[in-house]
């Protein structure tokens, strides 16, 4: 084992059992804590990923901002969406004290040098797709984010607390908006169930690759940053969305979903994984015009950052 001194003079190898013994006791890293590189890197790729998904998760909801069918529906949706806004300002503020550079990290994005999630390269054809993305989107999000109030890095711990008490609400809007849809003629039950038979699949590509594909989560297991395995929290999310369903009048598009006694738990259908692989590589229906978005409002923005430093710089001088 390497037995380097970090500054604090201690040998790495007694710092890293002092890690293994936090991580063990189920007890939080904290950000001025020692710990191993490969865990600070997993959680910068881990945390940028879910701030990057947050931010471009505004563009498919934000595209009806405009044609809301009325004042509410309106509100209600610009609330979610900026909500959407600060989950990605948390999560780049607990990027930033493992020692990332946010604006690094907006680099990457837009470079396509970092990924963002797969779901929010699927476009918004009807207002369905609002109250699909709620109840299917967010509830998945949910289903995937409350064990990481658990996880071992306490400000993504502690964000996600925040960030799931407002997904909760985004879902119970989405779901209160497909029952309203459904209450009302058929065509908009039509629209209700064709919207949920374009997103069902995607949002089980959400989890990520099945578990024997993904590089990442046995290590990530030990360490304690993920609490599940990406089938184990896809299992639960088909198992909770099925009554759902039930109770809204729709069908998800999968013939081999049915309840296992055995397992206790449904059967489902395999997604499309080489489906799942050409959207990660952004060849997905709106990879190009999400970055592109992204990239203009971040340029379209740099006045804003240039006078808030300049503005920041005044007040500095004239308080020295
Ligand atoms: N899309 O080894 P694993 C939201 C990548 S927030 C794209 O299994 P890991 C709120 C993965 O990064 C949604 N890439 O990886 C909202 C890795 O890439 P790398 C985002 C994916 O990290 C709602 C490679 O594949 N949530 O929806 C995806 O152990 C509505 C191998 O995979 C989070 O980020 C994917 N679906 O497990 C906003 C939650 N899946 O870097 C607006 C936190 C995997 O090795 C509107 N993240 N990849 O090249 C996690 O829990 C984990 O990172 C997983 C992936 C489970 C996503």
């Amino acid at each position: 084992m390497n037995t380097s001194h970090d500054i604090s003079g201690a040998p790495e190898e007694a710092l890293l059992q002092e890690f293994d013994h936090t991580i063990d006791a189920g007890q939080r890293v904290e950000p001025r804590d020692w710990m191993p590189d490969g865990y600070r890197k997993t959680l910068i790729r881990q945390i940028a990923q879910h701030a990057h998904s947050e931010i471009i998760g505004m563009q498919p909801e934000g595209n009806w901002l405009t044609r809301a069918p009325s004042l509410r529906r309106k509100a209600i949706l610009m609330a979610k969406v900026q909500d959407e806004a600060g989950h990605g300002l948390y999560l780049y503020s607990a990027a930033e004290t493992l020692g990332a550079d946010r604006s690094d990290l907006t680099e990457k994005l837009i470079e396509g040098k970092q990924k963002y999630s797969s779901i929010f390269n699927y476009p918004t054809l009807t207002y369905a797709d609002v109250g699909t993305i709620g109840w299917l989107v967010d509830g998945a999000a949910i289903c995937n984010q409350v064990p990481l109030c658990r996880s071992s890095f306490g400000p993504y711990a502690r964000a996600m607390i925040r960030v799931c008490k407002e997904e909760s609400f985004h879902q119970r809007q989405g779901f209160e908006l497909l029952t309203k849809m459904m209450r009302g003629t058929d065509e908009q039950r039509a629209m209700v169930q064709e919207s949920v038979n374009r997103w069902w699949w995607p949002a089980l590509m959400m989890f990520g690759p099945p578990d024997d594909e993904s590089p990442n989560t046995e290590q990530s297991m030990k360490w304690g940053i993920k609490r599940h395995t990406n089938d184990e929290l896809r299992q639960r999310f088909v198992d909770m969305s099925i009554p759902q369903a039930k109770a809204l009048g729709v069908t998800f598009p999968d013939p081999d979903l049915k309840w296992n006694a055995n397992r206790k738990s449904h059967d489902f259908g395999e997604p499309d994984w080489s489906e799942f692989l050409a959207v990660v590589k952004g060849n997905g229906t709106s990879n190009i015009e999400r970055i592109a978005n992204r990239r203009a409002a971040h340029e379209d923005g740099a006045w804003v950052r240039e006078a808030a430093m300049a503005f920041a710089a005044r007040d500095k001088k004239a308080a020295s």
